[in-house]
């Protein structure tokens, strides 16, 4: 007898599927991004990892935040690499950051690079709490205890991006690198790193990265360029001169954005922190939530009449408006007066974004086709990225905007029912992109399944 409302079966062997390349993909304690093109564990990559691994298993989930907060600077940075040993096909890997010779700030545990990613963070933990809430007593008791003993951890980490990466308190997050906003070739950086200049001294490392794709199948076509990844080299270099000293780097580094996208998951993650430690009787909850106003405030501040946000360039201090996803970040911090709000869910499913005629699955691209720098293959420069898609249906659904993100689900569901788990797909032939497979990819696949 057909059940009305079992899964088509697609969708189980797409969950089962999913659970099976974490699984592969998993070291032990730590789930790395990508077997050959990321050999390691990455900040925002790890959060994910946790909000899909919840659905499986709440103390693996847990796990794998505390292998990342393990590697905690003592400013509270959580750095945007782990670095797995033995593991050497990623640059820069751990000799080129160097972070243990040069500053005492680094942790004594693994090697660690020296930048930031997004703070989802917050939004996994509070995902693992929910996912425990069908266990039994003794597993939802477990899980409170070890949320409990990564509480300091987590604390110090909001209040590291609040303090260091905002000495303004203007509420948006200072980026050093396009790395730390994870959508590291975005038009949004165009001009900043338009400003870039390598010494003609420095020497440009190999890039692993087109090595590890080719040896996929994939062209160099899908990654940034050469010129890009010179620049990228060189700002790594930079940080490096500046000790990994926040109060340094706000000085001389040559790229520093206001990064709108990144502000508003702090907000996120701190309005979810929040209710985490309320729920446990946990320390911080005013400082939390102070920091989602404050955030909330920068994030809106930016946006235009239609609701679409805007990073700033803090070295010329221009408003940098692009097409590109991160104009949608207001979704996710919320804020914005009704009219807005409408404008914004009406422009994410116009032509211009998700509804566009010529695409295969009406999701996200990472920038409008309609924009001149819309490229549908190279990396955040026009694919569609499917933990981007599970963002802006998290965002939608935590503001009430059913209908919309009910939409996206079932897109996103359709796009990752190939069970290829690629990092990113093309937007007008579905073709997956990148590494594969991903591990966050699969993850957030697992938890829109369940
Ligand atoms: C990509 O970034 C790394 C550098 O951090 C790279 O290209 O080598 C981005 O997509 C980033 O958002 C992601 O976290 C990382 C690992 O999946 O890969």
């Amino acid at each position: 007898p057909v059940q009305p409302h079992a899964a088509p079966p697609s969708r189980h062997r797409t969950a089962a599927r999913a659970a099976y390349v974490l699984a592969g993909n998993d070291r032990g304690r730590l789930t790395v991004a990508a077997p050959q093109l990321y050999p390691h564990m990455w900040s925002w990559d790890a959060a994910f990892i946790a909000i899909g691994l919840a659905r499986l298993s709440t103390a693996r989930a847990l796990t794998e935040l505390e292998t990342l907060l393990a590697a905690q600077w003592r400013t509270g940075m959580v750095p945007h690499i782990v670095f797995t040993e033995g593991e050497v096909g990623y640059e820069p890997g751990p000799q080129r950051w160097a972070c243990r010779d040069i500053t005492a700030d680094a942790p004594d545990g693994p090697a660690t690079s020296g930048l930031i990613q997004p703070p989802v963070h917050g939004v996994a933990v509070r995902r693992i709490l929910d996912a425990a809430r069908t266990a039994s007593a003794a597993e939802r008791r477990d899980v409170a205890e070890r949320i409990r003993a990564l509480w300091p951890a987590l604390l110090a980490w909001h209040r590291y991006l609040a303090t260091r990466r905002d000495p303004a308190g203007r509420g948006l997050l200072t980026i050093y690198h396009g790395w730390e906003s994870g959508l590291d070739n975005s038009p949004r950086w165009d001009a900043a790193y338009a400003a870039v200049t390598p010494d003609p001294e420095f020497v440009p490392f190999r890039r692993a990265d087109l090595h590890a794709l080719g040896a996929l199948g994939g062209a160099a076509s899908q990654r940034p360029s050469d010129a890009e990844y010179a620049k990228y080299q060189w700002l790594v270099e930079e940080l490096r001169r500046a000790g990994y000293d926040d109060a340094r780097a706000h000085r001389t580094l040559s790229f520093r954005m206001a990064d709108v996208l990144t502000s508003a998951l702090f907000v996120a993650a701190n309005e979810e922190l929040a209710t985490v430690a309320d729920e446990l009787g946990l320390p911080g909850v005013d400082e939390l939530i102070g920091y989602a106003d404050r955030f909330r405030r920068g994030v809106v501040e930016t946006a235009d009449e239609r609701g679409f946000a805007a990073d700033v360039d803090l070295r010329t201090g221009d408003t940098v408006r692009t097409q590109t996803i991160a104009g949608f970040a207001p979704l996710l911090s919320g804020g914005l007066d009704p009219a807005r709000q409408r404008l914004l869910l009406a422009t994410l499913t116009s032509a211009d974004w998700c509804g566009h005629p010529g695409f295969v699955h009406a999701v996200p691209p990472s920038t409008s086709p309609s924009s001149p720098d819309f490229d549908p293959v190279r990396y955040w420069r026009g694919p569609q990225w499917p933990p981007m898609t599970w963002l802006m249906i998290w965002g939608l659904e935590r503001s009430g905007e059913q209908e919309t993100a009910l939409a996206l689900r079932e897109a996103a569901l359709d796009q990752l029912s190939d069970g290829l788990f690629a990092e990113y797909y093309q937007p007008f032939t579905g073709e997956p992109l990148g590494a594969r497979p991903q591990s966050w990819t699969a993850a957030v696949a697992l938890d829109l399944l369940a």
